[in-house]
């Protein structure tokens, strides 16, 4: 046959080729699984994988599989690994990855690449990937050496996982003639293929004392989590006893969510504005001061010094220096200033803290009673939390919950109550929603999954409940639907004027669309069904929930201006206390 005549010699028992080299690499590793969408670039790996019984999540689109390896290695830790075809099989995933690349989650993407011998005589599939994504990884190479794939692979592996740096997304493509050649199994060394255990990063004795002394003088300590925290092994128990020792109140961030028990005395999520404005001391764990943070700006921190540890650079200074910048580990930095804090000091400001954390108990409380009684919109439509009150009711602790979308998003970050929580992030990444829970739901076949997704966010990747049917990702994918891009479409009611224009969708079926790809699915109209229709959900997973919501109901992050865009910061309030340190 021409296409077996085209192949190189088998190799010998002896020889592996370099595709069964990075099969055999990926499964010393622990890899148990990949996600990915086919083509004969890759085909040589992919059959591989299949024969050392790697698991193949195929899914619809590349994107798609980039995203479930980000999701994967945020909730089962490792590196999630992905695969796609060359050409538009890569490019489909430089949106994902770069969602990863400023998310700091290592995921390594394979792609396919054209056999040398025709390089840059226009062949199929042919364009320079590498250069493409070269700015949102940590690496992103073409591997043209055979006698090389091991050790390149090992390399690249590290700097996922953040060796020296952040953890983040790598690129490797092998030309597909690389993958049929062999290697002399003397040039394979077993030590490149063996996974290695990373000490972390200890902390230094001097500056933990240091960042003591500066907690024990302050009146008013606020502690803020985020991805290097919550990516830190202990983190969760060592947090605790920092909060225990220090007495200081604590916010996590959309990063770290779940940390801290909600009930812990140190959390006051609810009354954030006051607490970022008034602390006199922020201790900054594992987390960028982005747009999330204020930047960490005087205008916003108005009395604040700053300590910082993360095990990176790029969580420890950015914005603003901290007094001390501890570069360890954060759970052994946490560990080792809880044991030389020992318990709060008298310099403490306990009447601060209360106060912060009774006010926060009493918004709790009131915003669950609003979210359980949030009235229709004038259009008589439910009003999305209603999903959450519903919610609230099924969902077991360990539920693994994801949201997406625009206002939905503001919504379900206020409404959703579980400690295993991902979103669209810092990218604002719209479309995440779908391909998470599908990863999760393979991953966790024993839990609760469910994706909220905004309609306009579930259309960017609605395949992918084809990829949950296929597979037996027991997921449901909750869809509010308000026919709208809806908080950009309140924006241009608000500030353009009332001109509202490629803003609105149709009230399309969703439930029909998941019945015709083999779900469970029921359009719900009605708030006193919720509960009902997602526990039938969760009972005939994969399901999808197709709930009518109104255009009307106004997120807290729409009324604090986020659409708009402000100029210097990206909360309206935030903006003019910048704007008035200018003046
Ligand atoms: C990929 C992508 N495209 C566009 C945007 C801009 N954007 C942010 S929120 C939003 C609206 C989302 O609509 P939907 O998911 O339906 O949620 P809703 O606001 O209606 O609740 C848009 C278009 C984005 N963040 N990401
Ligand atoms: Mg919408």
């Amino acid at each position: 046959m021409a296409i077996a005549a085209a192949s190189p010699a088998p190799a010998t028992a002896a020889h592996a080729s370099v595709a069964e080299i990075v099969a055999r690499f990926l499964v010393a590793r622990g890899v148990d699984r990949i996600y990915g969408l086919q083509g004969g670039h890759i085909q040589p790996i992919w059959d591989w994988l299949h024969r050392l019984g790697v698991r193949i999540v195929d899914v619809r689109d590349e994107g798609a599989a980039v995203h479930m390896a980000h999701a994967h290695a945020q909730l089962a830790g490792g590196v999630g690994i992905a695969m796609a075809t060359a050409g538009p099989g890569v490019t489909n995933c430089v949106t994902a990855m770069t969602n990863a690349h400023l998310e700091r989650v290592p995921v390594l993407l394979i792609g396919g690449c054209p056999p040398r011998p025709q390089d840059d005589l226009g062949p199929l599939q042919g364009i320079d990937h590498a250069a493409i994504l070269a700015p949102v990884t940590r690496a992103s190479r073409t591997l043209r050496v055979a006698e090389q794939i091991a050790r390149d692979l090992d390399k690249a592996w590290a700097m996922a996982e953040g060796d020296g740096g952040p953890p983040g997304p790598v690129y490797l493509e092998i030309p597909t003639d690389v993958l049929r050649e062999t290697v002399h199994p003397a040039l394979v060394l077993d030590e490149h293929l063996r996974a290695t255990r990373r000490p972390p990063l200890q902390p230094d004795a001097g500056e933990v004392a240091r960042a003591a002394g500066l907690l024990r003088q302050a009146k008013r300590p606020l502690v803020v989590t985020g991805r290097g925290a919550r990516a830190s092994a202990g983190a969760a128990a060592a947090l605790q006893a920092l909060l225990d020792a220090s007495g200081a109140v604590y916010l996590d961030t959309q990063e770290s969510r779940g940390l801290v028990d909600p009930a812990h005395a140190s959390v006051v999520g609810a009354v954030r504005a006051r607490a970022m404005q008034e602390a006199d001391l922020v201790l900054v764990v594992g987390r960028k001061l982005d747009y999330q943070m204020a930047y960490g700006s005087p205008a916003v921190f108005r009395q604040a010094r700053f300590v910082r540890i993360a095990d990176h650079a790029d969580e420890l200074r950015d914005n603003r220096r901290g007094e001390v910048e501890l570069l360890a580990d954060p759970a052994l930095a946490l560990q080792a200033l809880a044991r030389e804090l020992g318990r709060p000091s008298a310099a403490l400001d306990a009447a601060w803290t209360a106060a912060l954390r009774a006010e926060h108990v009493k918004r709790a409380a009131k915003h669950a009673e609003a979210v359980a009684t949030a009235p229709a919109g004038r259009d008589g439509h439910l009003h999305p939390n209603r999903i959450f009150a519903a919610l609230r009711r099924v969902l077991r602790p360990d539920a693994i919950t994801i949201a997406d979308g625009g206002d939905l998003l503001s919504f379900a970050r206020m409404g959703l109550e579980t400690r295993c929580y991902l979103d669209a992030g810092a990218f604002g990444c719209l479309g995440v929603g779908t391909p998470y829970a599908v990863a999760a739901a393979l991953l966790y076949p024993g839990r609760q999954v469910v994706a909220i997704t905004g309609d306009g966010a579930f259309g960017i990747n609605a395949m992918e409940i084809d990829s949950a049917k296929r597979h037996g990702a027991k997921a449901v994918f909750i869809v509010s639907n308000n026919a709208a891009w809806n908080i950009e479409r309140l924006d241009q009611e608000m500030n353009y004027g009332g001109r509202v224009v490629g803003t609105t969708l149709a009230w399309s079926d969703y439930a029909a669309m998941a019945r015709a790809f083999g779900l469970h699915a029921e359009r719900v109209t009605d708030p006193a069904r919720l509960e009902g229709a997602i526990r039938d959900a969760l009972a005939n997973a994969p399901a999808l929930i197709d709930v009518v919501t109104t255009q009307d109901a106004l997120s807290s992050d729409a009324g604090k201006g986020l659409g708009w865009v402000p100029d210097r910061q990206a909360l309206t309030a935030w903006d003019e206390a910048e704007q008035a340190r200018r003046t």
